[in-house]
């Protein structure tokens, strides 16, 4: 669900007024594939006739490919993934609504785009109330996304074209449809009474403490029937489980097994830090802020004693240790907005044996308050560097909670150079990439107009400070037709105007677009060792040029992203050792052949250039 964390700690608890201000103040935080058959599906003429600068194509380079296979890396290492939101990826049936078999009809684009791994967020049977992070069937399909004979084929689907499938795993709470939780409500003596959360009233019959919910001010609903009440920290549909039953813990589990065993390569695992609460339920302390759009005087919270316990980590050590019990390839993304590193490092386990991969959120939320700034960019991979110690992260800049980082960036003359430039950057770190559908054609965020047209509940109640989140899920754009070919129906949430011109289908006949530099970036980390393994260090510190060295054995890459509207000059250090050459391996925008740099570099506004040596 919630992966709103973003949008609940920069906007719907935010201390900011605008969602995408996001903010990583503490007081509101609140292999690979080795798909070589993906890289030749790339349409080599499509490169040819590109006026992107590719200076050096696949002929010369070192199979990075075969070095992967002989190293055996784990391959969510060297995947890029790419996050579909099902509901507005592609729609088959012409209900109005994505679906997996639409998602299926559309791996080949995804094959030739080059992605490594899918994570799809939930398609579980759903009241819908959250849109899917209110399960009410852990081990189904909604019938309004498929079956599970859907699920089966998209996997095999997925599989022959060398892309993993990871799925939503949404742990915290279900919904109150759940069997589970019926059972819990219909009596104070039900076996599964205690597999949530539930608490007498004060004496006076007040809820049991202050703490406000993510999409509102209680997260406290009395149930009449019984006389108690049963915590939420989203919706009232989603009553939170109570992790420290282990009954829960054994059956939750067994959903890994279910899905592991369908074929699912791993799981994102939604919302992580809030599985425990406070066993005394102590109030939160309240803060001085006011929430943002809040008409009730509600204030915000330090979600002291309902966020990031430490008994978390136990579980996710536990659900490492059965994870890997079932399948060790599988990969354990944990979804954990918190304000500092020291807090994500946790996620790693106390020797490395927590989850794989906790989402790394800083990039989406640090740049977020001052615009594309080579600054700000330099410190907060400074200090992802710093505190990850070699281990491996994630990197992602736009997601289904996150106005999307096209028009966040974007100064409305430039997005086309901007949205090159920051997919240099996301692409060319040390870490896994994660795209958000749409970006790699530039897809805006495209609000709701009025209170009418908000589909996501948290920007109904708190319209018009926190708009929710329907800007950032408007339906892909696959072409120029009515409803942008997303559907023959009518499309759940609008398509948006942007759609005439910037489509799927106009992009890929276009050298220039945003989608095929995504294309030629993608292949470019594909075949790069120092890419996809090398080390990372910055370069300079120009405040408008963010610079860095990628280097692996073999191989040398600098990055050098201008981050300014001027002009600027950028001199290349001298490579340790062998040959003095770089080659330009890819550039944004300069369209003359410049195979090799010798001195100064000359960067074109918001121009990024990827050089590359090799030491023979
Ligand atoms: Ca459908
Ligand atoms: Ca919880």
């Amino acid at each position: 669900m919630t992966s709103y964390q973003s949008s609940l700690e920069s906007g719907a608890e935010g201390s900011s007024p605008q969602r995408h201000r996001g903010t990583a103040s503490s007081s509101v935080l609140d292999e690979l594939c080795l798909c070589v058959s993906v890289v030749k599906s790339l349409s080599l003429k499509a490169l040819a006739t590109t006026t992107i600068v590719t200076a050096l194509l696949f002929s010369a380079q070192p199979d990075a490919s075969a070095q992967a296979r002989a190293n055996k890396p784990q391959w969510w290492k060297h995947a890029v993934f790419y996050e579909i939101y099902p509901r507005s990826f592609k729609d088959s049936n012409g209900d109005g609504v994505g679906d997996l078999n639409g998602i299926t009809s559309e791996l080949d684009y995804l094959a030739k785009l080059g992605v490594d791994a899918v994570w799809i967020t939930p398609f579980y049977p759903s009241p819908q109330v959250d849109f899917g992070y209110d399960v009410s069937d852990y081990e189904n399909v909604d019938p309004q996304f498929g079956t599970l004979a859907d699920f089966d084929r998209l996997v095999k689907e997925a599989h022959t074209r060398h892309i993993r499938v990871v799925i939503d795993f949404v742990l915290n709470h279900t919904s109150d449809q759940h069997p589970f939780f019926k059972e819990s409500r219909a009596s104070k003596t039900n076996p599964k009474r205690d597999w949530y959360v539930w608490r007498d009233p004060k004496p006076d019959g007040a809820r049991p403490n202050n703490w406000s919910s993510s999409f509102g001010p209680v997260a406290w609903t009395l149930d009449e029937k019984t006389g108690q009440f049963y915590y939420h920290y989203f919706y009232p549909q989603q009553p939170e489980l109570n992790w420290r039953n282990p009954a829960v813990e054994r059956r939750m589990f067994e959903t890994v097994r279910f899905w592991l065993r369908r074929g699912a390569d791993g799981f994102r695992l939604d919302a992580v830090n809030y599985l425990f609460e406070d066993p005394s339920l102590r109030d939160n302390p309240v803060l001085p802020e006011l929430r943002p759009g809040t008409t009730t005087g509600e204030h915000l919270q330090e979600k002291k004693y309902n966020r990031d316990l430490p008994e978390v980590q136990d579980v996710m050590v536990r659900l490492r240790a059965f994870n890997d019990s079932v399948n060790p390839e599988s990969v354990l993304i944990g979804e954990a907005y918190v304000p500092k590193w020291e807090e994500l490092m946790r996620y790693y386990g106390p020797s490395d044996n927590g989850v794989h991969l906790p989402f790394n959120f800083f990039l989406i939320m640090e740049p977020a308050r001052s615009k594309l700034d080579a600054n700000v960019f330099r410190s907060v991979i400074a200090a992802s560097e710093n505190a990850l110690k070699g281990r491996w992260t994630t990197y992602v800049l736009s997601n289904h909670d996150n106005p999307r980082h096209y028009d966040r960036y974007g100064d409305g003359r430039n997005n086309d150079a901007i949205a090159k430039l920051t997919a240099t950057m996301l692409l060319t770190l040390r870490g896994s990439p994660f795209l958000y559908y749409g970006e790699e054609i530039g897809m805006v965020t495209t609000e709701p107009k009025t209170i009418d047209e908000v589909r996501d509940p948290v920007g109904r109640r708190y319209w018009p400070a926190n708009k929710g989140r329907d800007g950032e899920r408007t339906p892909m754009q696959w072409d120029a037709t009515a409803n942008a070919g997303f559907t023959r129906g009518t499309p759940w949430l609008p398509v948006p105007p942007s759609a005439r011109e910037r489509n799927v289908a106009a992009e890929a006949r276009d050298p220039n677009s945003v989608l095929n530099f995504y294309r030629q970036l993608i292949a470019l980390r594909r075949r790069s060792p120092a890419l996809l393994d090398g080390d990372y260090a910055s370069i300079g510190t120009d405040p408008h040029v963010y610079a860095y060295r990628r280097r692996a054995r073999g191989q040398t890459v600098i990055v050098v992203l201008n981050m300014s509207a001027e002009r600027r000059a950028f001199m290349p250090p001298r490579p340790a050792s062998g040959p003095q050459a770089y080659a330009i391996a890819l550039a944004t925008q300069d369209v003359r052949m410049r195979p090799f740099v010798a001195g100064e570099l000359s960067l074109a506004p918001f121009e990024a250039v990827v050089l590359e040596t090799r030491n023979r």
